[in-house]
């Protein structure tokens, strides 16, 4: 029997508040509006993100059912949506990209104007989808995976090739996707250049796949803990250093490496110590240096210009840069066509009522990435 146009019961992770944890509910979805989309989640990967409305490190409405890094099949469609159709495999996207806005006009920006950054948590009309004991419960960056069914809105979701593995796809909605793009497409390494990755958790050994990608011959890999080394170099770095083995500052240690030949550096810790360690290693004149990890909250940074000055270039990026539904379907077929290895990055695979387990494989560092199955 069809669903379409009907609630649909099912269970999602429920935050009821900061510091709690989370509880498996039975929540109501409510059918798709014009422009939205209802997905069947089939696999959600846990992101740190996912933490943050719990830790309160980002403000949220309560109770919000988090999860923001999925694939899934569409279940039904509101009126007038063109871009996806029930049955197709798709990725929900936590950075939309609307097609109207100045960022997603201009062939360089990504950031859409539709990412809910301030955590309104409703969609588009000021309402939310779902309800739980009568309650209703706030979105999550536009997605809310933790829930086997769930509503965005079609700037939202990406049509995905229908042979991709949603297990190991989901990773592509987030973290895999935001330190690839960093080098890809954001630095744009070339060729036979020399890069140097700070921080060697998910993020950073998915830099380091795409510098291996864009063909770099050189990848240096820093990390306090040297734990992360084996696994760094199995995913393309060529050497890994700890910046606690050496007395002179890192930017000196990795001159001296390379012959004074860093082209790319990447800052995939989020720490303004690291932002500016990165800076300053990558080449006088013409290095580039991309801020990927998120800065603490209302932290103001200070550093010498001469870096910039000389001819430094510094960058940032979200997402890795990429214009989420453009890319995303491009970036499924080059995982399928073998471009890159999730593999390496899933470290555990779970249950979905488990998702509690999952937190604490993250809090004790014990995962790179874990994916929850619904
Ligand atoms: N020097 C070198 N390495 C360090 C240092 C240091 N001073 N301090 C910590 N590290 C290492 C840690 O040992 C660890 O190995 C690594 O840095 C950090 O890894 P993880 O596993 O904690 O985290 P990741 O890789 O999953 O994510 C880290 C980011 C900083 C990239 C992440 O928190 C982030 O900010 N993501 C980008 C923000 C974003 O795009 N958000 C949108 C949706 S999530
Ligand atoms: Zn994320
Ligand atoms: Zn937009």
């Amino acid at each position: 029997m069809s669903t379409a146009g009907k609630a649909i019961k099912c269970k999602a992770a429920v935050l009821w508040g900061v510091k709690q944890p989370f509880s498996i509910e039975e929540v109501e979805v409510a059918p798709p509006k014009a422009g939205e989309v209802r997905i069947k989640i089939l696999a959600t990967g846990i992101c740190r993100t996912d933490d943050h409305p719990v830790s309160g490190a980002m403000t949220t409405k309560f109770p919000v059912i988090v999860g923001h890094e999925a694939a899934g099949i569409v279940e039904s469609i509101g009126e007038g949506v063109t871009t996806v159709k029930p049955g197709d495999k798709v990725i929900p996207l936590f950075l939309p990209q609307c097609g109207k806005c100045s960022s997603c006009i201009n062939p360089n920006g990504n950031l859409c104007v539709k990412a809910d950054v301030t955590g309104k948590g409703v969609l588009s009309d000021g309402t939310t989808r779902f309800t739980c004991k009568g309650k209703p419960v706030y979105h999550f960056m536009n997605t809310s995976t933790f829930s086997e069914y769930t509503v965005v809105e079609e700037s939202s979701v990406a049509k995905i090739d229908a042979a991709a593995p949603p297990e190991k796809v989901c990773l592509i909605g987030c973290g895999f996707s935001t330190g690839y793009g960093a080098a890809v497409k954001t630095a744009q390494v070339t060729p036979g250049s020399t890069c140097a990755v700070f921080g060697l958790g998910g993020v950073g050994l998915s830099v380091i796949m795409g510098c291996k990608a864009a063909g770099a011959s050189r990848i240096i890999g820093i990390d306090l803990n040297k734990d992360k080394f084996d696994k760094a170099k199995s995913v393309g770095a060529t050497e890994c250093i700890n910046p606690k083995d050496y007395t002179k500052p890192i930017n000196e240690v990795l001159s001296e490496m390379t012959n004074n030949s860093v082209g790319y550096t990447f800052e995939v810790v989020g720490r303004l110590e690291t932002m500016i360690d990165a800076l300053a290693s990558c080449h006088m004149s013409y290095g580039t240096s991309v801020v990927v990890g998120a800065p603490p909250s209302s932290k103001m940074l200070t550093y010498d210009p001469m870096l910039l000055f000389t001819g430094r270039t510094w960058k940032g990026c979200v997402f890795g840069g990429w214009k989420s539904k453009d890319d995303i379907p491009k970036l499924v077929s080059d995982f399928i066509s073998k471009k890159f290895d999730l593999d390496q990055l899933i470290t555990h695979v779970l249950p979905f009522n488990k998702v509690k387990e999952g937190f604490e494989l993250l809090y004790k560092g014990e995962s790179i990435r874990s994916v929850l199955l619904m």
